[in-house]
């Protein structure tokens, strides 16, 4: 008999997000949103009064909810689970909190190699709220794939060591030159927390993952792919075995996204400050996702729109394209705008 997630497997297989990411042709760039959900949304807003961030991602009702928002809103060619990177560092009894305006806050930063050894790995036992969560979730969607996602190791272990976020990680990357056996111990720890949940992800009926190393844009590609890059690598190779297609992003990455590739990706995910067509030459025979400004969708329809154009044709030349912002929806987004956006690349 057939398990659930091989009937989504099944039901999801010729999406054209899943047929664009395997090189196939598509009768339209299939697109979604990097934050499609949250505070652009009204309707997000109105399910979270009263509910703290980790408390609505462990509520699977909640969670469901808010990731189908934008899909019904949009009609977006996937959907991205409502979760968060520091997420499952929580479910395993990491002290810490979102909160409001602010963004993950970590009770006790991790310095020694002892605060590492006091991290639990990661089990599916944990996390019951995200298996039955995914398993509402793809019987919902249907034929609309759901993407599951983790933290990159280097980007998790900034908001570890530096107890919140930081502009220059600079507490992170002190302990990346200066003490690299808690280093790599740090990145080994959470490389299997994070594999960890992706499996769960999948194995509940996730189609596709992405890894987010938001901020490995902080690092020269040296440094990246000597103390960086395997704990990735590694991420992406434990989920291997599941044959979803796996996507690798990160934010101010020019220097970087050969290496991205390299990692272990299928797609590589662009952010907006280099030229599709730049990207598209460094990342082998992968697909790539992106790029729109996220701020364009402040400027006028029509300049929004022809930006948008010249990424869809630039997106030609890869084995296959995704369209996306370079980076997440901006809070201050009118909803109407990624509507018409979304309708436009599915129409241009
Ligand atoms: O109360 C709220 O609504 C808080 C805002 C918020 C939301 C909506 C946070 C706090 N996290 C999330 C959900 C979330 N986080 C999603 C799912 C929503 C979707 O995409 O539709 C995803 C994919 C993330 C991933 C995430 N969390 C990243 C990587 C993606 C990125 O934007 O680069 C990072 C860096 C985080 C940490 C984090 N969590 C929240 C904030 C405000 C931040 C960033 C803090 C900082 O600037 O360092």
């Amino acid at each position: 008999m057939a398990t659930a997630p091989d009937a989504t497997r099944e039901l999801t297989h010729d999406s054209a997000f899943l047929r664009a990411v395997r090189g196939e042709p598509v009768d339209h760039t299939p697109v979604w949103y990097m934050r499609q959900a949250g505070r652009s949304l009204p309707e997000y807003l109105r399910v979270r009064e009263g509910v703290g961030m980790l408390e609505s991602c462990m509520t699977p009702d909640l969670a469901t909810e808010i990731t189908l928002q934008p899909v019904r809103r949009y009609a977006v060619d996937a959907a991205i689970f409502f979760s968060d990177i520091v997420l499952p560092l929580k479910a395993v009894g990491v002290d810490l909190d979102i909160v409001p305006g602010v963004g993950p806050v970590v009770a006790s930063p991790v310095r020694t190699l002892a605060d590492v050894a006091a991290i639990a790995d990661l089990t599916p036992g944990h996390v019951p709220f995200t298996t039955e969560a995914i398993t509402m979730l793809v019987a919902e969607l249907g034929p609309t794939p759901l993407i599951g996602f983790a933290g990159a190791p280097f980007t998790v272990a900034s908001y570890l060591v530096e107890g919140g976020p930081s502009k220059d990680h600079a507490l992170t990357k002190a302990m990346m030159y200066g003490a690299p056996e808690v280093w790599d111990a740090l990145l080994r720890k959470i490389a299997g927390i994070s594999a960890a949940y992706l499996r769960v992800q999948v194995e509940a009926g996730a189609s596709a993952i992405q890894l987010f190393d938001s901020w490995a844009g902080a690092l020269t590609p040296g440094d990246y792919e000597r103390s960086v890059m395997p704990h990735s690598a590694a991420v992406l190779a434990a989920v291997g075995d599941l044959g979803v297609p796996r996507i690798h992003f990160g934010v101010g990455t020019a220097s970087l996204l050969g290496l991205l590739a390299e990692a272990g990706a299928d797609v590589v995910g662009v952010d907006w400050r280099t030229p599709l067509s730049t990207a598209i030459a460094q990342v082998g025979d992968r697909a790539v996702q992106g790029n729109l400004d996220p701020t364009l969708v402040f400027a006028p329809p029509e300049v929004m729109t022809a930006r948008a154009a010249e990424i869809i044709d630039a997106g030609r030349a890869a084995k296959g394209h995704v369209f996306n912002l370079g980076h997440g929806v901006l809070p201050a987004t009118d909803p109407a705008r990624l509507e018409r956006l979304t309708d436009f690349v599915h129409t241009y």
